[in-house]
C-alpha cells in the first residue's frame, strides 16, 4: 500500500463539509474497495511512524485526567495504545464484543453518504496513515491518531454506540432530503466537540477536543467560550469554525439524552430550519441556558 500520497486520489471526491480546506485530500484513494475501505497493512508502518504515535500518545494521555469523561477514560486505558499504532483487528476483537462496532481502514475523508452508510452498519471509518512531523500539533484532516485516540474509546459506550448508528441512519435520510448542512452540525457539536455535565463539573466526550493538545484544556477551563445546554435546533442552526477553538460548546446531561434526541423524525425539523437564519459560531441568544 503506497504511503499517503499528496495528490488528490483519482476516485476520491471531497466530502461536502467536514474539515474543508484549501489543499486536496492527501490519502491514496486509488486502491480502495467500492465502499472506500482499504487494508490497514500494519506491517507497512515504519519505526518512525510508531515512534511519532508514541510521542502523540504520551503527550495526550497526560492531559486526559480531569478533562475527559469517565466513560472515555475507562475504555481508553485497557486498549494499551502506548506501544505504537494499534492493529485494527486487535481493537475490533474487543470492540465487537463490547458494542458490535468494527473499525474499517479508509484512505482519509470519505464522501458524506459513504461515511453515513458505514456508521449505519456499525462500522467506523478510521484513516490508516499518521500525520507528518510538521503536523504534530495540528492537522486538518483526521489521521489515525485523531480517529483512534479521539473516537474509538467512545464507541465502547453502548448508548453512545447506539447514537452513532442512529446518526448514520439519519445521515442517509438527510442526504436524500438535502439537509446535510444541518445534520453535520449535530455531528460537529456532539461527536467532535461535545461536552457532558458531571457531578465533578463539565467533562469532554468530543473526539476533536480529546485528540487536541491545547483544546482539551481550553474546552473545560477557559472562561472565554460559551457552554450552552444541549438544544437540538440551536445546534443545527449554529455554524462552526474548523480552524480555531470553538466559541460555543454544547453540554449534554447524559448519553441517553443524546440518543433520545435522534429519536424523532427530523423531516419537520428540517422544514422549520429552512425558515430560520443560521446562527454565528459565537452567537449569544437570550434563551441560551449557560452551563458553568
Ligand atoms: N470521513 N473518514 C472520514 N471521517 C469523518 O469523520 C468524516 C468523513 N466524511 C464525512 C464526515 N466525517 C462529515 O460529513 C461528518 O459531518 C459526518
Ligand atoms: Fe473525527
Amino acid at each position: 500500500m503506497p504511503r499517503g500520497s499528496s495528490t488528490l486520489g483519482s476516485a476520491g471526491t471531497a466530502p461536502s463539509n467536514y474539515g474543508q480546506s484549501s489543499h486536496g485530500l492527501r490519502g491514496d484513494y486509488s486502491r480502495m474497495r467500492p465502499d472506500y475501505t482499504v487494508d490497514q497493512d500494519w506491517s507497512a508502518y515504519g519505526e518512525a511512524e510508531h515512534e511519532r504515535w508514541r510521542r502523540l500518545y504520551r503527550r495526550q494521555i497526560e492531559l486526559v485526567p480531569g478533562r475527559a469523561c469517565e466513560d472515555y477514560v475507562a475504555a481508553l486505558m485497557p486498549l494499551g495504545y502506548e506501544a505504537g499504532i494499534p492493529r485494527f483487528e486487535d481493537v475490533n476483537a474487543r470492540l465487537g464484543r463490547a458494542t458490535g462496532w468494527r473499525l474499517v481502514a479508509v484512505p482519509g475523508l470519505v464522501p458524506d453518504l459513504v461515511f453515513f452508510e458505514h456508521l449505519a452498519a456499525r462500522r467506523f471509518p478510521v484513516t490508516w496513515w499518521i500525520r507528518d512531523e510538521r503536523e504534530f500539533d495540528y492537522i486538518v484532516e483526521p489521521d489515525v491518531f485523531h480517529d483512534f485516540f479521539g473516537h474509538v474509546p467512545m464507541l465502547f459506550n453502548p448508548v453512545f454506540a447506539d447514537y452513532m448508528e442512529a446518526y448514520g441512519k439519519g445521515g442517509i435520510k438527510a442526504h436524500g432530503l438535502g439537509a446535510l448542512k444541518w445534520l453535520a452540525r449535530l455531528y460537529w457539536y456532539t461527536v467532535e466537540f461535545g461536552l457532558i455535565r458531571t457531578p465533578e463539573g463539565v467533562r469532554i466526550y468530543g473526539s476533536g477536543i480529546l485528540s487536541s493538545p491545547s483544546e482539551i484544556d481550553y474546552a473545560v477551563v477557559s472562561p472565554k467560550p460559551r457552554r450552552v445546554a444541549f438544544d437540538l435546533m440551536r445546534i443545527m442552526r449554529s455554524q462552526y469554525r474548523i480552524d480555531a477553538f470553538q466559541e460555543t460548546y454544547f453540554v449534554i446531561d447524559s448519553f441517553d439524552q443524546l440518543f433520545e434526541a435522534t429519536a424523532p423524525d427530523f423531516t419537520p425539523l428540517y422544514q422549520e430550519l429552512a425558515t430560520l437564519p443560521d446562527l454565528a459560531a459565537n452567537a449569544a441568544l437570550p434563551e441560551d441556558r449557560l452551563v458553568s
